[in-house]
């Protein structure tokens, strides 16, 4: 049964789809607002996703599908992490108890799942680029009438996918609306220089004088450009700096920009979207919101609200997870640790993170070592040749970007770190299946994509003593491109933090001999792989088994031995099997005219959806007992 079936709202209730929506007087608007408001508390409280960012659009969620006429009316929602009352709006209500959630509905706007999700998201700065995609093909169908809204966040501002966007549309002069949602703050605060300029804009008393003056008083928004000039005369000084065309950032792109407003006034932001619903060409709304609006724990602590987990909606206390109970670390944790231990021994070391410094644990750097570890903002590109520049001076760059996003960067880590064999060490974090956020989340393909690049060495680690053994290793004196890969959540080992070991490039490590079969497994499955050994050890079935450490470059004694001793062999890898960690060892025994059956185990040539980790190893066939299967049937053919 739906657990939000008792929840009652007057207004909520009535709503199927934005139609019903529509019937709803503009005065009743607020209400409808607390009580979608008050279902995403709810339902995010008991079946936990990204909370405090769907709370501060509650209002522009509800304006625009009221005003717009949605999904005629094309809205794309940049990262998409804030579209739950989006979904709620447009049909999903019943379901979102499903949300992220092992075949239910997607975390994220997804255009299989809706006709009202026009584009799918999860990575950030597209929006932009996609709706003037839409834009010039309603123009070359002469769908004049099609209205097209992105809706974009600060942080995600930061990204130059965005200013990209940005130049082409002022190219175009397309009809455009580009509401730009400013809450000041990415998943931590917002860093660098649009934010600082978003903020004079929002905080100059001067301009919020004269818009008050020109867009309250004066009279109609779309006569706003006109109208303002003339005000702009009377208050020159004061304002010149701020509005003019040569000085606005946006007016500059060609985009005419409104704003700031309320973003939590649904009445009046009703109001001025039905005002730009009239006026043509490129135009950028800017609105200002809180993040985690109406929930006071969510507006308080926002970088924590971001997505907290379960939580208690009476007391706003976040619920710990399993991990913390067991006191296993999270590699996450492990890596934020372990730099700050590395670079206090090592100054050359310097730590670098898109825009994900909590995520990724480089918060602790910051905090101790503040003038060596930089949020660089969503700019993944960016970050990698950032970190090459350091490492042409010298400087020993740890880039931690999150495997997906990593994707990226791909360009920047093979053209101005590999070609230049500098010495970069990139922390993949959530390599593998991460869970709950689905298919454009999972850092599959890392492995995959690193292997191919020359002089790059690429490892994955099976636990946390390994992970800190190879970023040990990797910030010696002489190392090139480095790259680690480990996954989202905990690992196993409660004592973790035991004297570094260098670890020899290349080299793999024996877990458990055996007999009648090889099992050759990279990063954290070989932990699974050991549990399916022990269970297979009392059924009389011996099973060797290898953690290899590097897919490159592979430990070539340990696979000359393995070929020799074994005609079954099994490779497992928490990434794509096209092109992954199997496909190395079979190139291996291909040239090195050796023949036996492999069985590769890993992500199949399709994209997983969401579901906890666990489901997700599960289903791709490499979770404990998926392995034990494998080899079961192997042995017994
Ligand atoms: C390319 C990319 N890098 C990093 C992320 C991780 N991420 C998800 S939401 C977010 C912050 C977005 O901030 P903003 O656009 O201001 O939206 P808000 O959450 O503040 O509403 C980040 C960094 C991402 N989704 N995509």
């Amino acid at each position: 049964m739906n657990p939000m079936e008792e929840k009652k709202g007057r207004f909520l209730d009535t709503i199927r789809n934005p139609e019903d929506l529509r019937k709803i007087a503009v005065r009743d608007l607020p209400e409808v607002c607390d009580e979608l408001r008050d279902y995403i508390i709810d339902a995010v409280s008991a079946n936990p996703g990204h909370f405090g960012a769907s709370l501060g659009v509650v209002e522009l969620t509800v304006a625009l599908h009221y005003v717009y006429n949605t999904p005629y009316d094309l809205l794309v929602w940049d990262v998409g992490h804030q579209a739950y009352g989006h979904k709620i709006l447009t049909g999903r209500k019943d379901l979102f108890h499903t949300n992220r959630k092992y075949k239910g509905i997607s975390g994220f706007p997804k255009r299989e799942e809706s006709e009202f999700d026009t584009f799918g998201t999860g990575h950030a700065s597209t929006s932009i680029s996609a709706t003037l995609g839409m834009a010039i093909a309603s123009k070359l169908k002469s769908e004049d009438d099609r209205k097209i809204v992105a809706v974009i966040g600060d942080g995600a501002m930061t990204g130059g996918m965005a200013f990209e966007g940005l130049n082409n549309a002022s190219a175009q002069n397309s009809d455009l609306l580009i509401i730009l949602n400013d809450n000041n703050m990415a998943i931590d605060p917002n860093v660098g220089g649009i934010s600082q300029y978003l903020l004079n804009i929002s905080k100059s008393q001067a301009y919020n004088r004269i818009k008050r003056d020109v867009w309250e008083g004066l009279g109609k928004l779309h006569r706003f450009g006109y109208k303002l000039r003339s005000a702009i005369q009377k208050n020159q000084h004061a304002l010149k700096n701020i509005l003019l065309k040569e000085n606005n950032l946006f007016e500059a792109f060609n985009f005419r920009y409104f704003g700031p407003v309320d973003g939590h006034n649904v009445i009046y932001l009703t109001k001025v979207l039905r005002d730009l619903k009239k006026i043509p060409g490129p135009k950028l709304l800017h609105i200002v919101t809180r993040k985690g609006k109406g929930f006071k724990q969510a507006e308080l602590n926002q970088t924590k609200f971001h997505a907290p987990g379960r939580f208690n909606k009476a007391t706003g206390e976040i619920y710990t997870c399993d991990c913390d109970v067991d006191k296993a670390p999270k590699f996450q944790n492990v890596f934020g640790e372990t730099i700050v231990e590395l670079a206090e021994k090592n100054k050359k070391i310097v730590g670098i993170t898109p825009a994900m410094p909590s995520g990724c644990s480089l918060n602790l750097m910051m905090k101790k070592i503040p003038g060596r570890a930089f949020d660089v903002g969503i700019a993944e590109q960016h970050a990698v040749t950032f970190s090459a520049g350091l490492a042409a001076q010298g400087l020993i760059p740890f880039c931690n970007i999150y495997s997906t996003f990593m994707q990226r960067a791909y360009d920047q880590v093979i053209h101005d770190v590999a070609i230049q064999n500098l010495h970069v060490v990139f922390c993949l974090d959530r390599g593998g299946l991460v869970g709950e956020d689905g298919a454009t989340h999972h850092g599959v393909f890392d492995l995959a994509y690193m292997r191919n690049i020359p002089n790059m060495i690429v490892s994955a680690p099976m636990d946390e003593i390994e992970l800190r053994n190879l970023m040990y290793t990797a910030q010696l004196e002489g190392m090139g491109p480095f790259s680690i890969r480990y996954p989202r959540g905990c690992g196993i080992s409660v004592s973790w933090k035991k004297p570094f070991r260098k670890i020899e490039i290349g080299k793999g490590r024996v877990i458990s001999e055996g007999e009648d079969i090889a099992i050759l497994t990279i990063g954290k499955p070989g932990i699974f792989a050991k549990r399916a050994v022990n269970k297979l050890q009392k059924e009389n079935i011996s099973a060797a088994l290898y953690d290899m450490r590097f897919i490159k470059p592979l430990d070539e004694a340990i696979l000359h031995t393995v070929f020799k001793t074994f005609d079954k062999i099994i490779t497992v890898e928490d990434g794509v099997i096209k092109g992954g960690f199997g496909s190395a060892v079979a190139e291996f025994m291909a040239q090195n005219g050796y023949s036996a059956k492999i069985k590769i185990l890993g992500v199949p040539d399709s994209f997983i959806e969401q579901g906890t980790q666990e489901e997700l190893y599960r289903e791709c066939g490499f979770d404990m007992h998926g392995i034990y299967t494998a080899v079961k049937t192997f042995v017994e053919k």
